[in-house]
């Protein structure tokens, strides 16, 4: 039950297994808990906005398996749909009609995307769209934004967020200079430090690629006319302007970060929410530049498990539960009672503290801030964040082990959840 003291045997015991068997015991660095101490919650299940351990404990969940699970994890209506999928086989390697109805409905919903290609992950999306800028451009260099993170790929571990900061790497050994030398980077929010790049690299920049809501080095919104500024600039340079919404693409709104902030990219990742909880990417855009794909174009890149049907059928079908009224009220609504509430927690129980929302995407860091930028968020007090991430989990709350990643709402968070929540954080709070 919620609120009892934790115990955690059976997961002490798994870690330690995973640990000889896996680098750090994990399948993906921030969940290993190493920035904010203790050892990993082991999962069992997950349902609604709840998940449960294998030792029993239940936990409102806050990560939503890092954002796929905007239904509410494992939605009754995802899983009919699969179980309906899966009779038909879970792997085609060739067309099918589901990749069309998906298709469809990201270019009917994304203002940028006129053409799509799917993929199997965000940082795969990324990697493709990264090398699609040099392709039609005919240019290498790119501007990203510190603590901004695209995935994985050589050319994004360069002042990046997520497990990067979380880990405090100063990038990574293994990315060739020569490789890292092609990404300029400015802090975000700062169209000065742009100008200045764009005029000291005449015609050498192919794009500047950001998430508009940063999420991965905490959450951090666009200062009003950071992202025109952006697209005035690129339009300028002849280079292309790239939003990476792996995270806010259907989640801050239907349509995005483009739709909810009226300015539109050249190209767009998308993955998480688009894959139901499956593994999905997607990268997608102006006609003009995704025709220079393969097969329609000479820019190879590929996948044999890309288009997967079991993927597309729960990114079809959690596209339709979205699309229902109220939905983005919801996930508004519940995000903002919890976020005032923490601030209002946090002021009462005398705690430096500055957050906030756009839907069900959320964040709050321990200083006074305001934090515009990655610099500004490192000032947050981090071991007041370990000790109220602990805290709260042994109070039943589970959220993501990091103070560089944005936390996530679902559909099936209720008043109750939060009111829980909020329950909890004043306990914790008053006692950090
Ligand atoms: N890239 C995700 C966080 N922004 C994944 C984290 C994980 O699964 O460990």
């Amino acid at each position: 039950m919620i609120g009892t003291t934790l115990k955690t045997t059976q997961s002490e015991s798994i870690f330690a297994a995973a640990q000889k068997l896996m680098p750090g015991g994990v399948s993906s660095p921030v969940r290993a808990f190493k920035s904010v101490g203790g050892n990993p919650i082991v999962f069992d299940r997950v349902q609604g906005a709840h998940v449960w351990d294998v030792d029993g404990n239940q936990y409102i969940d806050y990560v939503g398996s890092w954002g796929p699970a905007i239904c509410g994890h494992a939605h009754p209506e995802v899983i009919k749909a699969l179980h309906g999928a899966l009779e038909k086989g879970t792997s085609f390697g060739a067309p099918s009609l589901l990749e069309n109805v998906l298709a469809e409905m990201v270019i009917d919903a994304v203002p940028s995307v006129e053409m799509v290609r799917f993929v199997s992950s965000g940082t795969e999306a990324c990697m493709s769209v990264l090398r699609l800028m040099r392709a039609f451009t005919g240019r290498e260099k790119i501007i990203k934004f510190e603590g901004c993170y695209h995935g994985h790929a050589d050319m994004f571990l360069v002042k990046a967020g997520s497990g990067v900061a979380t880990l405090g790497l100063p990038d990574s050994p293994g990315v060739p200079k020569s490789t890292a030398s092609s990404t300029l980077t400015a802090p975000f929010n700062n169209l000065e430090a742009v100008k200045a790049l764009f005029m000291e690299n005449p015609g050498e920049i192919a794009g500047v690629i950001l998430e508009p809501v940063v999420g991965n080095a905490g959450f951090i919104v666009p200062d009003p006319g950071f992202l025109a500024g952006l697209r005035e600039l690129t339009q300028e340079h002849n280079a292309l302007l790239v939003f990476d919404e792996v995270m806010t693409g259907f989640r801050i709104a239907y349509g995005g970060a483009q739709a909810k902030f009226g300015i539109t990219p050249d190209l767009t990742t998308l993955g998480k929410v688009i894959g139901g909880g499956l593994p999905v990417g997607a990268y997608g855009g102006r006609r003009d530049i995704m025709s220079m794909v393969a097969p329609a174009g000479p820019m190879y890149q590929a996948g044999t498990l890309s288009g997967n049907p079991l993927a597309m059928t729960a990114g079809i079908k959690t596209l339709e539960l979205l699309r229902q009224p109220g939905t983005y009220e919801h996930l508004d609504r519940i995000t903002k009672k919890l976020t005032d509430g923490l601030l209002q927690i946090a002021q009462e129980t005398g705690h430096a503290a500055c957050g906030g929302q756009i839907s069900g995407m959320f964040g709050l860091f321990f200083t006074a801030g305001p934090v515009h930028n990655y610099d500004d968020a490192k000032t947050s007090d981090m071991a007041k964040f370990s000790r109220f991430h602990r805290g709260m989990l042994e109070q039943g709350i589970y959220l993501a082990p990091s103070q560089f990643e944005a936390g996530f709402t679902s559909l099936a968070h209720t008043d109750s959840d939060v009111d829980r929540t909020l329950a909890a954080a004043r306990e914790v709070m008053a006692a950090l």
